[in-house]
């Protein structure tokens, strides 16, 4: 029997997603059951949709669940890593908000997403409410077996990447730092070892508010980041960077050279998710900045560790500069 294939212009399921329902549901869809009906008899259709159990609710993935993209290859891990409340959840949850509302990553064109409910659940949480009020993701669960694995499908110089960022609670990660054996860190552990890339999260609001203790909990992190790292790289982002200035310069400069000597030549970016204005740097430039930054260099896997030349700016930051194309 001639294999089914879907009669919606463009969509390729099921050898790719189904563009109708963005995900693996194709046998659900109208467009492959009418595709199916020219070729197999309805009754044998919806048997083998019957038959076709996924245990996926397009929230998110676990470990246990990457099967469904392993016809395509190995998908490419990035770990977000930073304390408890450093803004890992809100910063994915503007990621997506920032694509969804027409902004692109250079070079990398969406091209689905199996997780696009849990993409959706935390981008909702930016939007302002009628009481003029923002609610924020919820912390992400510090159960040692909990995952979140948000999925995108990015074309990068014609090429299909399936890339899944690696969310996790930062208690857990906390755990980890203090003793990478620790029972209660077992997702932690799994995120580091299988992660190819890692977004570094430092807390601004953090350094404001606990100062020195806030400082060590970080070059503790970073540190046991470093110790297994190989030649993964690490993107290293500033966030709630709107509070930037309330830092303590002394501290900002020892944490920044702990950074540099750990890792070297890493980018560093401020972020911030409250924009001022509609192409504010911080939140539209360089939450895209820093998803550009790390995907990129996935797809160069040997990084080049060259310290940049020295860069004229009256802030110690290397601010992303590549905007070129941004939309
Ligand atoms: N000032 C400021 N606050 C922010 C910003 N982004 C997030 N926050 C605040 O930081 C809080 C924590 O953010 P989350 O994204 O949940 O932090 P997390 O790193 O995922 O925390 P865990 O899940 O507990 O590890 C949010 O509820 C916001 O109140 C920002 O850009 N600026
Ligand atoms: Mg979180």
């Amino acid at each position: 029997m001639a294999k089914r294939r879907c009669n919606k212009e463009g969509c390729y399921a099921p050898d790719d997603f189904c563009l109708e329902l963005a995900g693996p549901l194709h046998e659900q869809c109208q467009f492959f059951e009418k595709a199916g009906a020219a070729e197999a008899p309805a009754k044998t259709a919806k048997r083998s949709a019957a038959a076709t159990s996924i245990p996926w609710t397009g929230e998110w993935l676990r470990p246990d669940q990457l099967a469904i993209l392993a016809h395509r290859g190995t998908p490419k891990i990035i770990g977000l890593i930073g304390s408890s409340g450093a803004g890992k959840t809100t910063y994915l949850a503007m990621l997506y908000s920032l694509l969804f509302n027409g902004k692109r990553i250079e070079n990398w064109d969406f091209a689905g997403s199996y997780t696009l409910n849990g993409w959706e659940l935390q981008a909702k949480t930016l939007q302002v409410q009628e009481d003029g009020t923002v609610r924020n993701p919820d912390a992400t669960p510090s159960d040692k077996d909990f995952y979140s694995l948000y999925h995108l499908a990015l074309r990068n110089d014609g090429f299909l990447h399936d890339i899944l960022f690696a969310d996790s609670s930062g208690e857990v990660f906390s755990k980890w730092a203090d003793n990478v054996n620790d029972p209660a860190a077992e997702n932690a552990r799994w995120i580091y070892e299988n992660a190819q890339a890692f977004l570094l999260f430092v807390d601004c609001e953090a350094i404001i508010e606990q100062l020195g203790s806030a400082n060590l909990d970080m070059v503790q992190l970073a540190g046991q980041l470093k110790k297994g790292l190989g030649n993964r790289s690490v993107v290293i982002a500033w966030s709630k960077a709107d509070l930037a200035d309330k830092m303590p310069k002394n501290i900002v400069e020892a944490l920044r050279q702990n950074l540099a000597e750990t890792f070297p030549g890493a980018v560093s970016l401020k972020i911030s998710n409250y924009s001022k204005s509609d192409s504010d740097q911080l939140c539209h430039i360089n939450n895209i900045g820093v998803a550009k930054t790390v995907l990129n260099q996935l797809a160069n896997p040997h990084p080049l560790h060259i310290t940049p030349a020295a860069i004229q700016t009256d802030d110690f930051f290397f601010l992303y500069r590549g905007s070129h194309g941004y939309k």
